[in-house]
């Protein structure tokens, strides 16, 4: 009997141990200190020709800031997008939460829209938004517009525990809860100039996303994060957490597939193209 104890006593750490690894808490962080591509992203670019056609957007990184310019042809795409499968969602049980954040400046656009950020679960259930000048677009949710002040940078941060709703936050004011969508490609986090069809000059100065333990513990860490002000660039299985007022901003998609429906109709450019269908588009060919 003591043996057979002791064999369910180990069989229920090799249990409670599984349940952990999988819901290992992570940090993924990019800061601005050097470029997305040298810190695990991979960047995507192409134009009118076609996948990794012309130079992309104009890129400059200079004071922890990435800019982005594609002005000079509204057939440009260039975003980043990170894959890491069966390795994004926050674990059910103990409690965790995923965040992603990201710090945004959109100065100008020609279209309705092109920066983009997206996640995609785990089992692809899907989020994305698209940029515009003073508003942001949920694109699973018809669209849906979330207005902002223009020309100023802004703290976008996105919560979810169960990765089929979700609170975004700006600036630290929850201004949405909202919905993902079912989907195809799982696991990926992008972020960019995600629209083919529009084009625009815009600033990330952050990018971050992450499973953190225990989000009664968020306003904690929300504090001791404002106090501890910001972290820079590492990826790592580094839990930090940023929410609320000291939100960090950290971006994502990934795996985004491409409903053939996407902005198209809607923002009236028949060539309009976004970044999932873009991303399933390189993975085919990949
Ligand atoms: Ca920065
Ligand atoms: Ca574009």
């Amino acid at each position: 009997m003591r043996h057979t104890g002791w064999r369910l006593a180990l069989l229920a750490g090799l249990v409670w141990m599984a349940g952990s690894a999988a819901a290992t808490p992570y940090w993924i962080d990019w800061e601005g200190n050097d470029w997305p591509e040298n810190q695990g992203w991979t960047r995507s670019w192409g134009n009118w020709n076609g996948q990794h056609q012309g130079p992309g957007a104009y890129r400059t990184l200079e004071d922890g800031i990435l800019t982005y310019d594609s002005l000079y042809d509204d057939g440009v795409y260039d975003f980043y997008h990170m894959f890491r499968p069966g390795e994004i969602d926050p674990a059910p049980a103990p409690g965790q939460v995923f965040v992603m954040s990201w710090r945004l400046r959109v100065e100008q656009v020609i279209g309705y829209a092109d920066p983009s950020v997206g996640v995609s679960s785990d089992d692809a259930w899907l989020l994305a938004f698209e940029f515009g000048f003073d508003r942001m677009y949920s694109v699973f949710e018809n669209y849906l517009p979330i207005p902002f002040a223009p020309g100023v940078f802004h703290e976008f941060e996105v919560l979810s525990t169960d990765m089929r709703s979700y609170d975004l936050r700006i600036d630290g004011d929850l201004v949405r809860h909202g919905a993902f969508q079912p989907n195809i490609g799982p696991s990926e986090i992008a972020w960019g100039e995600g629209i083919q069809g529009a084009a625009s000059l815009h600033h990330w100065d952050r990018v971050t996303f992450g499973v953190t333990p225990d989000p009664c513990g968020l306003v904690l860490l929300a504090f001791l994060g404002a106090c501890c002000g910001r972290k820079h660039n590492s990826t790592s299985s580094r839990p930090a957490v940023r929410t609320g007022h000291s939100a960090h901003a950290g971006a994502a998609l990934v795996g985004l597939v491409a409903p053939c429906s996407l902005p198209t109709a809607q923002v009236g450019r028949d060539r309009a193209v976004a970044v999932p269908e873009l991303v399933s588009r390189e993975r085919n060919c990949s």
